[in-house]
């Protein structure tokens, strides 16, 4: 079995050519719900969702997250209330929501929901939130003002400078049912390339997770998710830089390197491999922009090589 921690768009990119890859029945992803959110009453689990609806083929291209062919009559409907319409849910992307949420009142677990949700996109991959109990992810902008993770990373479209980041609840919060098993006992653990301090940050701040990482560090390998300095999406790069680190593969080793052996860097970052490697972390270099399916599945099947799970 191969296990990935996983964030948003670029893990769900990742995740779908890993399994063209190997049967898709052998991953398991540990999913971030540090972005998770309550709005107009509903429980909404951002990367779940992303990497559900992108491993069923039914993500929306142009963005990597929500519904492709979506509509939003009933964000315009909200409109009309004065509701906060800023995080667009689409009409059946709400759906989701609804059921989530729904079954979370009647005393369901997150990790339930979130296989049954899985299997009703018929999807096989074994999808696990890192968590059952609430951890969020709070950003405290440069003004000194704390705000949570989607009002920062969507309303504000992660253009304000940033002090620090906490994830909310984790000193408590206990492993989902199988996340602890599952990098035990895993051939090959894979850092997916998601942002380092918000979208795998929350994960490694369960407890149990980072030490079991550190503890099997040579069979880790993550995968750098900022190219030639800058992030492929998102603000990991601002992000590292305003929290102290290199915007650069180096950044990344840095952080990631007490629970991963192996960055996996693109051919643009190769000059920097003998940085990274003096970071203490092994350096494999390869095109790793998953411009289509067929790049997707190439960078997989480069990191089960280099992880020894070919
Ligand atoms: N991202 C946006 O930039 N704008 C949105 O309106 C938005 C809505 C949205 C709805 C459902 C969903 O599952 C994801 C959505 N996202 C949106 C993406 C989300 O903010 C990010 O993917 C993650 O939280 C970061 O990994």
């Amino acid at each position: 079995m191969i296990a990935v921690l996983a964030g948003g768009v670029g893990a769900a990119r990742f995740l779908a050519g890993l399994v063209r890859a190997v049967p898709p029945e052998q991953v398991t992803a540990i999913v971030n719900t540090g972005d998770d959110t309550v709005l107009h009453g509903l429980h909404v689990s951002p990367d779940l969702d992303t990497v559900t609806y992108t491993l069923a083929g039914a993500v929306n291209p142009g963005t990597g997250w929500g519904l492709e062919g979506e509509t939003f009559a009933a964000m315009d409907a909200l409109d009309r209330y004065g509701a906060p319409t800023w995080f667009r849910l689409g009409d059946r992307d709400l759906a989701t929501h609804l059921y989530r949420t729904g079954r979370m009142g009647s005393g369901a677990r997150l990790s339930e929901i979130a296989d049954e949700v899985a299997a009703a996109w018929s999807v096989p991959t074994r999808l696990i939130p890192m968590s059952d109990d609430p951890v969020r992810t709070r950003i405290e902008l440069a003004s000194g003002v704390e705000v949570e993770f989607q009002e920062y990373f969507v309303k504000m479209r992660h253009s304000v400078a940033v002090r620090s980041v906490r994830f909310d609840g984790a000193e408590s919060a206990a492993p989902a049912p199988g996340v602890l098993e599952a990098l035990s006992d895993a051939a090959l653990v894979v850092v997916a390339p998601s942002n380092p301090v918000v979208s795998i940050g929350p994960i490694l701040s369960i407890a149990g997770v980072s030490e079991i990482l550190a503890g099997r560090r040579e069979t880790v390998v993550a995968i750098s998710p900022i190219v030639a300095g800058a992030a492929l999406k998102g603000p990991a790069d601002r992000l590292l830089t305003e929290l102290g680190e290199e915007a650069s593969v180096v950044g990344v080793a840095r952080r990631l390197g007490p629970v991963a052996g192996t960055l996996v860097v693109d051919d643009a970052d190769r000059d920097l491999a003998p940085e990274v490697e003096a970071a203490g972390t092994r350096c494999v270099v390869c095109p790793t922009v998953m411009r289509d399916a067929t790049a997707a599945r190439d960078l997989a099947l480069e990191v089960l090589r280099v992880g020894g799970a070919a």
